[in-house]
């Protein structure tokens, strides 16, 4: 088996799968490596005023951990910049929010550059390289510079946005272009899939098959969909563990026989969490039988708050809970518990248990792992109901959870309404099935079919001279 090098911008050493760091890809990478010999190198998030390349390496759990430091000007530029307030507004569809600077550009080459510069003399010739997300685009490029001759792959956490979105970035096809140095580039959708087609085939005049080989720009690549998944099985373990167990009567004894509704998110725009509290109004509002039966519980961990949009929405979520709390509690019941702190993630799995509806509704998502948390949680005899954002990746999968739309308020009040009521045998059955898709499709799943893929591609010189002839 050859050796996997993970690159990430951060890294999350795999020690212990309770800790409370939080986000989507440090879960899902830290499961996907521990079978794996390996190296996950990333930035450390720390910086220091000049950029030495010195990197530090740390064993943990059969991966070695490299990191390296950058310095202030990395973090405003390329981390704060160009990634997290011109990439991620875009990708989620939110051009509003894009700010679309040339020192952001040069921040995000600069960086690239500075993580190729570092890696490079870690790789070994039968080293599969595996780079992950908005923040690396053009990195193999970088690589490619350097003499790196290995397969690397590309894995895009987030969505691909549609094709008159994405050309509203300056330089656009300069990003694309950087992508044809991989090898093989994962998307988590159908989607997300349909909408790159789209900027292969009409904006660049390149080909691509149904089978995923995209032409353009003179060299070849494959590309694909590869759906994320959990680690389903410790996840479900952990439902049952004590800490879970703790929680799960916490919340029972507070609730005092209410229904509870569960969100959990990292506090994101692109979460749809104000449309989220918006809609749960309108159930309120319409439905008065409601009143001091349910509550809704919001868990938001604070992320990326150095970025005014993300001071924006925290500033909005406290308005607007405040304002339907004030509206509706009583003596002894608010109807939102909105929480902006971390929990352990066997904590969170005992929450989502006590939950009787999972409510997911992100405005724009890669994948969503909520989601398959919210199922891998629950009670098999007496499982809760899902509502689910049909923009999620996870909703290609997930159709037996109840779709709605997150920008209808209305919609969604009614699924809210539907997931309550709804009869246990329907719980059941739609858990059923929900639950066996993410047993099944699960990260390890996930790693393997991506590596694979990889794996199998014909070696990059045969390609060029492929290309050649
Ligand atoms: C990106 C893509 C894609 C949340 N609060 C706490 C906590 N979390 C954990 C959740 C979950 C993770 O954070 C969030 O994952 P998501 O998938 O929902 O979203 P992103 O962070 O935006 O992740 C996303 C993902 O990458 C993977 O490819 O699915 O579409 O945007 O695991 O449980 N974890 C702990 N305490 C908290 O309070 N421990």
């Amino acid at each position: 088996m050859p050796r996997l090098i993970v690159i990430s911008n951060r890294v999350n050493a795999p020690t212990d799968e309770n800790d409370a760091s939080v986000g989507g890809l440090a879960m899902a990478l830290s499961a996907a490596l521990r079978e794996y010999s390996g190296i996950w190198f990333g930035w450390s998030g720390r910086t220091t005023t000049e950029f030495t390349g010195q990197l530090s390496l740390q064993r943990s759990a059969g991966v070695t951990v490299a990191t390296v430091d950058l310095e202030e000007q990395d973090r405003q530029e390329y981390y704060n910049g160009y990634a997290n307030r011109t990439l991620w507004p875009l990708f989620h569809y939110r051009i509003d929010l894009s700010a679309y600077e040339r020192s952001f550009d040069k921040g995000y080459a600069r960086v690239n550059a500075r993580f190729a510069d570092t890696v490079t003399p870690l790789l070994e010739p039968d080293d599969l390289i595996w780079v992950h997300d908005y923040h690396l685009i053009p990195l193999a490029q970088e690589l490619r510079q350097r003499g790196v001759r290995n397969r690397i792959g590309f894995f895009l956490h987030i969505p691909w946005p549609a094709q008159r979105l994405f050309t509203t970035l300056p330089n656009h096809s300069d990003l694309v272009r950087a992508l044809f140095d991989y090898d093989l580039v994962g998307f988590q959708s159908e989607d997300s899939l349909s909408a790159f087609r789209e900027y292969v085939t009409d904006e660049i005049g390149g080909k691509m098959t149904d089978t995923g080989q995209a032409t353009a720009y003179g060299r070849q690549l494959q590309v694909g969909a590869f759906p994320i998944g959990l680690d389903a099985e410790a996840f479900t373990a952990g439902a049952d563990s004590e800490p879970a167990r703790t929680w799960r009567g916490r919340m029972e004894a507070s609730l005092a026989g209410r229904q509870l509704i569960i969100g959990v998110d990292r506090l994101d725009y692109s979460k749809g969490l104000e449309e989220r509290f918006l809609a749960y109004e309108e159930f309120l509002a319409n439905h008065s039988e409601a009143l001091e039966h349910v509550s809704l519980m919001q868990v938001a961990t604070p992320s990326r708050d150095e970025v005014s949009a993300y001071q924006d929405i925290r500033a909005r979520l406290d308005a607007v809970s405040g304002r339907i709390n004030g509206a509706y509690a009583t003596a002894d019941w608010v109807p939102i518990r909105y929480v902006n702190r971390t929990y352990r993630r066997d904590e969170l799995a005992g929450m989502y248990r006590a939950a009787a509806v999972g409510l997911v509704t992100p405005l724009r998502d890669g994948m969503n792992l909520v989601a398959k948390e919210y199922v891998a949680a629950q009670d098999p005899a007496n499982p809760g109901a899902l509502v689910l954002s049909q923009f999620a990746g996870a909703a290609e999968q997930m159709g037996d959870a109840l779709i709605v739309n997150p920008f209808s308020r209305e919609d969604m009040s009614d699924a809210i309404h539907r997931a309550l009521t709804m009869p246990r045998s329907e719980r059941i059955r739609r858990w059923e099935r929900l639950m066996d898709g993410v047993r099944k499709n699960d990260v390890t799943a996930w790693r393997d079919r991506y590596v694979q893929a990889l794996v199998s591609l014909p070696e990059p010189a045969q390609l060029e001279e492929a290309a050649v002839c």
